[in-house]
Parts: structure tokens; C-alpha cells; sequence
């Protein structure tokens, strides 16, 4: 066990700031039968790198682990993130794929949420997909997918095959993926000289605001911010031109980046820049703060469902989130405290959370018979869920919230 570890951007020193300990893999949903011995487990951490600032996990999963046939996220599941990327793609149609005969690129198009309406539009557009599950669920849209990791390579044969792009896409993906250098590098070579690089991830100033821990899994290794991306771009001849705030999956930033000098940058840069720097997000003493409020989220959480436990009520889970597995295994809360989660995804449903073991069980069981409870995982969709089940609240039904603090609605 190490505090300090390689900023994998600019190869500074990273100082670890919290440490959620041992955890499983975030989206291994256990097969009934599976031997539940044979779980793999790694050191969940995050540190903060001392001269590019860029927040990072301490230590590395092998991506072939986490992004594989099986891998069971899929993007369409939520109706609020359909209209989120319709709109996305709607506007690009008129701004930067305006042109004549425009090459658009998504990095980790997982099934087709976004470049659907792309494609349907008649653009040329390649989806890079490395899960092979969700790629065919793109791929039977009729999205032209690549089934690999983007990296450095696959960027240059894409260039070699397809010609330059206007615009390369990636939601949720690029905070994925370790070997960023390769994959900025990537970018760079693969990008029309006026083409632009789009990417939406959680923003860490909303994750510290409202102690949002449950951001922090394996498959998010980065935590960006204006000031590191800026840092990390400047590295291979990019420059961020402009940033936009996202209220969806509890706050992110859209970042665009374009080769350094092509584009004047937005206002908006250095406006959300000297919001961080008022903030503090790029010192230890914040982040350490940030741990703080973690703990204490984990101690109420715990306390309340254990009090709940004792008075004898029902307590059920909603969303089967890859985020949950941060919470669940931090807190210890496994099927003595929480009696099933529900979830739409097929993929995972009859099967068992990662680490604590609770049975994953589709929305009817939920409907069935109403539990006192419901411990909202996927609290980043609330609304649609709300919205959804309404009648579990007419019941008398009552959600449990952790984010930003704990409490009953
Ligand atoms: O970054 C990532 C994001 C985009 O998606 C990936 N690393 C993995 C995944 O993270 P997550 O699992 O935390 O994402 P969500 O979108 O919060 O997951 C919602 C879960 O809840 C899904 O399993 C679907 C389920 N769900 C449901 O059962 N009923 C969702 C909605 C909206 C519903 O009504
Ligand atoms: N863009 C979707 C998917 C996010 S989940 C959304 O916003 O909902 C993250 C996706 O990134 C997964 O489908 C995973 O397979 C993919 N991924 C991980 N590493 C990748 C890489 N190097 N290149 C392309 N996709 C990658
Ligand atoms: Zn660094």
C-alpha cells in the first residue's frame, strides 16, 4: 500500500487523499452459482497530483476486466438521458457537423444512445466500442461500430481509413480511461485542423459540493476540472475552447477541445476557472474535507438502516448502479440491511451486487408489495424515478437519500 503514486497526465507526484479500501469491481454482477470466493478485489483511492492537479485513482484495474462482452451498462436505459443526448446531437447537426460531407467519431458509443440520431441523420460517423454486448446493441441500429478501445492506434487507422474528423465524441468515457496520454495523443492526429473534441464527465467541484462519493469506482479513474484539463490538453497541442455545465448524472462538465490556436477560447473557461480557484478544488486540505464528509454519510447511512432494521421495517434498494458499489461496500450494507435491488437491465437482474451480495431483482418485484423503504442508488435519475413510481410514495413508501446528505422523502 502506497500514498503516492505517478500523475498518469503529466508523470508528477499524486498524494492520496482518501482511501474507501478493498472493493470489487463495480459493474461484476455475480451469476447465480458463481463462487463467490473468487471475487476480485482491489484498492479503491484517489490522490491529487501535486503539479498538474488532476485528481486520479491511486491504483489501476486492467480495462479488459471492466469493459468486456458481458459488460452490462446500458445508456438507453434512462428516458431523461435519451432526450440528454437527442438534444446534444441535435445541435451538432447544426454547428460543427454543419459542413459538407461531415466524419463523426463517439468514443465508447455503448449502445448507440447518442450516435443513433447521427446516424439517422446520414452522417458519416464510426462508434469505438470495446464491450462487445453493448457494440452489438448499437451495431443492430444500424451504427457502424468498431468493437475496440480507442487509444493512439486505433485513432491513426481510423484516420488512415476514414479520413479526418469534424468531431470525436466521448460521454462518460474519457474519465475512464487511464492511458489518457495515448488517447489525447489519439485526438490530436485524428482531428480535421478546425475539427473539435467533445467530452462530457463528472465534475469534481460537484462531487466535492455535495460529497457525492459514490462517483469514486473502478471504472472512473479521472476526476477533471478546468485547470487540469487545460493541463492535460496543453500536453499534445490541444486547447480547451469552451465548457458547459451538465445537470446529469449529478453534475459534469462538457468540455470542447480544438489544436491549440485554432479556436478563441469562451469566456466560460475562465469564469469556471476562477470559480475552482475560489473553491480551493486543487489542494489536499479541500479534498481531505471532502473525506471527512464521506465518513459521515457512511456513518448515517449505516445508523439509519440499522435503526430501520431493528424497528422492523422493509427496506429495499432502487438502481443496481455501478456507483452503488462504492456506497454499499464502504458502508457494509449488504442483504441483512437491504433486501433486494431492482433494476430494469436485464443483464443484471437474478444476479447478485459486487462484493455484498444482494440480489438484483427486476422493478415488478418492487410493485408487487411496496417496502417501507427504498434506498435510492440511482439518485442521479431521481426525478424520472420519482416521477415513475409515484405510486410507492401514495403508499406510504418513503425514499432514502445519501447525496448530499442522509436523509428520508
Ligand atoms: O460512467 C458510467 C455511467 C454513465 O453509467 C459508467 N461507468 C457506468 C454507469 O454508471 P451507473 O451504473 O452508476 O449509471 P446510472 O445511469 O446511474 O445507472 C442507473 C441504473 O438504474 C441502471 O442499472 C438502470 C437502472 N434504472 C432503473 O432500474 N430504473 C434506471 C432508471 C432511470 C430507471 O427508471
Ligand atoms: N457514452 C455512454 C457510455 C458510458 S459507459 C454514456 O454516456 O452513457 C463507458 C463506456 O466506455 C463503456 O461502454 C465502455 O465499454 C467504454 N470504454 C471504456 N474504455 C474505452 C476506450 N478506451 N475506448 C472506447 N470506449 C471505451
Ligand atoms: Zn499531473
Amino acid at each position: 500500500m502506497s500514498n503516492q503514486s505517478l500523475c498518469r497526465v503529466c508523470g508528477g507526484t499524486v498524494r492520496e487523499f482518501f482511501d474507501f479500501g478493498r472493493q470489487p469491481l463495480s459493474d461484476a454482477f455475480l451469476p447465480p452459482g458463481a463462487d463467490l470466493g473468487e471475487e476480485f478485489f482491489y484498492r479503491l483511492a484517489t490522490g491529487l497530483c501535486e503539479s498538474c492537479t488532476m485528481v486520479q485513482l491511486m491504483e489501476e484495474v486492467p480495462r479488459e476486466r471492466m469493459f468486456h462482452q458481458e459488460y452490462p451498462y446500458h445508456s438507453s436505459g434512462s428516458a431523461h438521458m435519451r432526450g440528454h443526448f437527442e438534444e446534444l446531437a441535435k445541435r451538432l447537426l447544426t454547428t460543427e457537423l454543419a459542413g459538407d460531407d461531415p466524419f463523426v467519431v463517439e468514443v465508447g458509443c455503448n449502445d448507440g444512445v447518442m450516435i443513433k440520431a447521427l446516424a439517422e441523420a446520414g452522417v458519416r460517423h464510426l462508434g469505438v466500442e470495446p464491450s462487445g454486448g453493448v457494440a452489438d446493441l448499437a451495431a443492430a441500429k444500424g451504427i457502424r461500430v468498431r468493437k475496440s478501445f480507442f487509444e493512439e492506434s486505433t485513432a491513426k487507422e481510423i484516420r488512415a481509413a476514414d479520413g479526418p474528423a469534424d468531431v470525436v465524441y466521448a460521454a462518460n468515457t474519457l474519465c475512464h480511461i487511464p492511458y489518457i496520454g495515448s488517447v489525447l495523443s489519439g485526438v490530436a492526429a485524428l482531428l480535421a485542423p478546425t475539427g473539435v473534441f467533445v467530452f462530457e464527465d463528472p465534475y469534481l467541484s460537484d462531487i466535492v459540493e455535495q460529497t457525492s462519493f459514490d462517483q469514486i469506482y473502478d471504472e472512473h479513474f479521472f476526476f477533471f476540472t478546468v485547470r487540469s484539463v487545460q493541463a492535460m490538453a496543453a500536453g499534445h497541442g490541444l486547447e480547451l475552447v469552451d465548457v458547459e455545465r451538465l445537470p446529469v448524472h449529478g453534475g459534469e462538465v462538457r468540455y470542447t477541445l480544438a489544436h491549440a490556436g485554432a479556436r478563441r477560447p469562451s469566456p466560460a473557461v475562465a469564469e469556471l476557472l476562477a470559480e475552482e480557484d475560489a473553491r480551493r478544488l486543487g489542494e489536499l486540505d479541500t479534498l481531505r474535507r471532502f473525506g471527512e464528509n464521506v465518513l459521515r454519510i457512511r456513518d448515517d447511512l449505516t445508523a439509519l438502516l440499522r435503526r430501520l432494521r431493528a424497528e422492523g421495517k422493509r427496506v429495499v434498494a432502487y438502481g443496481a448502479t455501478a456507483k452503488s458499489a462504492t456506497v454499499t461496500n464502504l458502508c457494509g450494507i449488504g442483504p441483512d440491511l437491504v433486501e433486494f435491488v431492482c433494476d430494469t437491465t436485464p443483464a443484471k437482474q437474478g444476479r447478485l451486487t459486487p462484493g455484498t451480495h444482494i440480489p438484483v431483482v427486476p422493478p415488478e418485484e418492487f410493485s408487487r408489495s411496496y417496502p417501507d423503504y427504498a434506498l435510492l442508488f440511482a439518485w442521479n435519475h431521481a426525478a424520472e424515478i420519482m416521477a415513475k413510481e409515484q405510486a410507492f410514495t401514495d403508499s406510504g413508501g418513503q425514499w432514502i437519500l445519501y447525496v448530499p446528505s442522509v436523509r428520508t422523502v
